[in-house]
């Protein structure tokens, strides 16, 4: 069963391919999987690789977008969402697609720090796909962090893959992910500040909008606050809502030599 899971994946393309048993899923901070798929037993993991071309720009710019997110992630959900139809028509399974990352659930206690459904990063390390780097990615030996991750969480009593042995990059890396982190996001013990990383990588967002409408408010006169209006900023926080996220820092990313490939060069 296990064998015809992952070939099909592969035939769908999927890039790397693992199965956790929800017996060896540990991931304290996240939801209970149950409340998602009452029948889960397991999760196939999937991960997709980007474009080559798409962390290789000159500068930081929003047209890298389309290259490593929007279009892996439309590929990602198709492949997922037939490898779920096979699982189902083959062996009877019910499945739950993982998403990549939004939706979040929002609520009072996450929405400042939002929590996954299922933490993919935590699942594919449990399973044998890739390693904790001090950048708090999951490092495959195949593409280091470069890569999105899926998830199925589903009703197959699948075998966990053994986790990976005796492979650190970071142990021998030269790149200072955690002090050059422009947002300085990386707390002491290892994790990430959602706010810090995000007031950086995604200075559209919401939040950050939500201060240009409290500035715009507070300007005296109408005609400031119409300048405002037909500002950039404003054009870019409209194109960052209507659109999807774009990154303005993927600097942990793009950086790290996490895989036998060694860094991205420009
Ligand atoms: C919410 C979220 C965010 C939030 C909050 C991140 C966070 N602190 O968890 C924000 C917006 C800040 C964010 C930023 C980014 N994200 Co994000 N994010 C998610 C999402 C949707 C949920 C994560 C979650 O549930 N976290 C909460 C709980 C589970 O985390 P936790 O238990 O506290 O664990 C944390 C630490 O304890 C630590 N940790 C736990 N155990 C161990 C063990 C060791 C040894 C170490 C060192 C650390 C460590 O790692 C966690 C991060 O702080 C996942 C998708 C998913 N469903 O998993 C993507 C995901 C983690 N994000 C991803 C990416 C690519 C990014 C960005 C690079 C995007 C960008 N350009 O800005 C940055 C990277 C920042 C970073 N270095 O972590 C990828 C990571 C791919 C990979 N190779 O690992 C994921 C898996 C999306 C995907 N589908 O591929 N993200």
């Amino acid at each position: 069963m296990e064998e015809m899971i992952k070939n099909k994946a592969k035939e769908l393309g999927v890039d790397l391919v693992s199965f956790l048993n929800l017996r060896d899923y540990k991931s304290p901070r996240s939801p209970n999987p149950l409340r998602y798929l009452t029948s889960a037993r397991s999760i196939v993991v999937l991960a997709f690789k980007p474009l080559a071309g798409a962390y290789r720009y000159q500068e930081n710019t929003w047209s890298k977008m389309p290259s490593f997110l929007y279009s892996v992630e439309s590929a990602g959900n198709t492949a997922a969402y037939h490898l779920g139809r096979f699982m189902e028509r083959e062996l009877g399974a019910e499945s739950f697609l993982v998403q990549a990352h939004r939706p979040f659930e929002i609520n009072g206690e996450t929405f400042r720090s939002p929590i996954g459904s299922i933490s993919l990063r935590h699942a594919a390390v449990q399973s044998g796909l890739a390693v904790w780097g001090k950048n708090t990615l999951a490092l495959t030996p195949q593409f280091g962090p470069r890569v999105m991750y899926l998830g199925l969480l589903n009703s197959l009593d699948l075998q966990s893959d053994p986790p990976i042995e005796g492979y650190d990059p970071c142990l021998t890396c030269q790149y200072d992910c955690r002090s050059t982190c422009p947002g300085k996001a990386f707390t002491e013990d290892g994790r990430v500040l959602s706010h810090r990383c995000v007031k950086v990588s995604q200075p559209d967002d919401v939040g950050n909008f939500m201060r240009f409408l409290i500035e715009t408010a507070g300007k005296p006169s109408r005609d400031e606050r119409l300048e405002m209006m037909k500002s950039p900023r404003f054009f870019r926080h409209l194109q960052y809502l209507q659109f999807f996220i774009h990154y303005h820092c993927d600097n942990c990313t793009r950086n790290c030599p996490g895989d036998l490939a060694g860094p991205v060069k420009k």
